[in-house]
């Protein structure tokens, strides 16, 4: 990683507790796992907000160097933050490309069908919130690939860096799953970084930083 996408990981966590979108407590996860943060999308819920949360998604994909044709956000969390990242990648980065959503119902009347936006076409990059167990992933695979277009990378905002089934993190295992790159704005290490370097904000008092830590060795995969 380089120190400009470690700062801008740092950025990003900073970003996301501003805004609530990132909270400390004690969260049930879908997985069943108690942990003592939550990232919660959905909360980037002001235009000034998700307009700054396409810049960091753009910024995180042109760092990557990945080529992608398309952009596509699965139903329905995924579909304002492709949007976001495309409007970003057109103002920031001078880079128009096509993207596309899913309807989780199939339309019968009207255009029809299941897919709405860019027709799915060459390397589709998907853009989602979190990975846990990667669930949102095979079913956006399944639309890419039944349409004949490729697969072409995974982008996500906070990376949990939290074990799979095996002993590789979960979006270690989407990656080796589909071989394609998993590009994230920030991880779990981004955010036990921000915590240790700035401990006077918000309220990370010495048991929450000890929580996390416990957490991560619990759940956590270390690399
Ligand atoms: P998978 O589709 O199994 O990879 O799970 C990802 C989902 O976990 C997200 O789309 C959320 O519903 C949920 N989630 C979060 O949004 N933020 C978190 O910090 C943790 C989870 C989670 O439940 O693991």
């Amino acid at each position: 990683m380089t120190q400009d996408q470690k700062m801008h990981g740092q950025d990003f966590v900073r970003f996301a507790i501003e805004a609530g979108v990132l909270r400390f407590g004690d969260f049930a996860l879908k997985s069943g796992r108690r942990s003592p943060y939550f990232f919660n999308a959905g909360l980037f819920n002001s235009g000034a907000a998700l307009a700054r949360l396409g810049q960091f998604y753009a910024r995180a994909l042109v760092e990557s160097g990945l080529g992608v044709d398309m952009l596509f956000g699965p139903a329905y969390k995924g579909i304002p933050l492709a949007a976001a990242t495309a409007i970003a990648l057109a103002d920031r980065h001078d880079r128009d490309l096509p993207y596309a959503f899913n309807r989780k119902e199939a339309k019968d009347h009207g255009e029809g069908g299941r897919i709405v936006g860019s027709p799915l076409k060459g390397r589709v990059l998907v853009i989602d919130d979190v990975i846990t167990a990667g669930t949102s992933v095979r079913e956006s695979v399944e639309l890419i690939e039944g349409a004949g277009a490729r697969l072409a990378g995974v982008l996500i905002a906070l990376d949990r860096r939290e074990r799979g089934t095996a002993g590789l993190s979960a979006t270690d295992e989407v990656a080796a799953r589909h071989g394609v790159p998993v590009i994230s704005i920030a991880s779990l290490d981004a955010l036990i970084e921000f915590m240790s370097l700035n401990p006077e904000y918000g309220d990370f008092t010495p048991e929450l930083r000890g929580a996390m830590q416990t957490y991560r060795l619990q759940f956590g995969v270390t690399d």
